[in-house]
């Protein structure tokens, strides 16, 4: 097990589009263990390959208020999103300290296998629906500010940029 790095605003390899993976093995169950590991250190409720600059399919998620009930999602698809969408405050573990109102389905269905490549649907509403919506975007080099208007994400870059300067120094 292992704590991974997770990448920052505006790194451009969050923008890189992540590919199915061939087969759930060993290889990938070690890095889907540390991407758990990295979500709960990180305190967050999602975590996509894409942050920890691994670009496959692959997702975990705990929106329990014990921190107990891991999801693992493997080459998931959204097959279903409701009409109905609703504004809420998103934040992310690659854009730390901004939230901001983002519009999603209320309701999706999501078929992904899990660790032992066995292939089933998730129903998902309420938080687990904007999460399952969040780490997708992710797989697909999106970041939520990408949603924002244009002002809005430019300030968002400058502030991290000048944070990560400040950082270094
Ligand atoms: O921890 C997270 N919280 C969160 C809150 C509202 C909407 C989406 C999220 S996902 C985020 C973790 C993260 O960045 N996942 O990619
Ligand atoms: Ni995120």
């Amino acid at each position: 097990m292992a704590i991974l790095p997770i990448l920052c605003y505006p790194d451009p390899r969050l923008h890189i589009v992540a590919k199915p993976v061939q087969g759930v093995d060993d290889r990938v169950r070690g890095l889907v263990s540390d991407m758990l590991e990295t979500m709960y250190d990180a305190h967050g409720i999602g975590l996509a390959a894409t942050q920890v600059d691994v670009h496959e399919r692959i997702v975990v998620i705990d929106v329990s208020e014990e921190r107990n009930e891991p999801l693992v999602l493997i080459n998931p698809e959204i097959v279903w999103a409701s009409a109905e969408k609703h504004r809420g405050d998103e934040g992310c573990l690659s854009v730390p300290g901004i939230y901001d109102g983002v519009e999603r389905s209320d309701s999706v269905h999501v078929r992904a296998m899990d660790v032992q490549g066995q292939s089933r649907t998730i129903e998902a509403d309420g938080l687990l629906a904007v999460c399952v919506q969040h780490e997708l975007d992710h797989l697909l080099g999106k970041v939520f500010v990408e949603y924002l208007s244009p002002l809005k994400r430019n300030r968002i870059k400058s502030k991290m940029l000048k944070r990560q300067r400040e950082d270094r120094a």
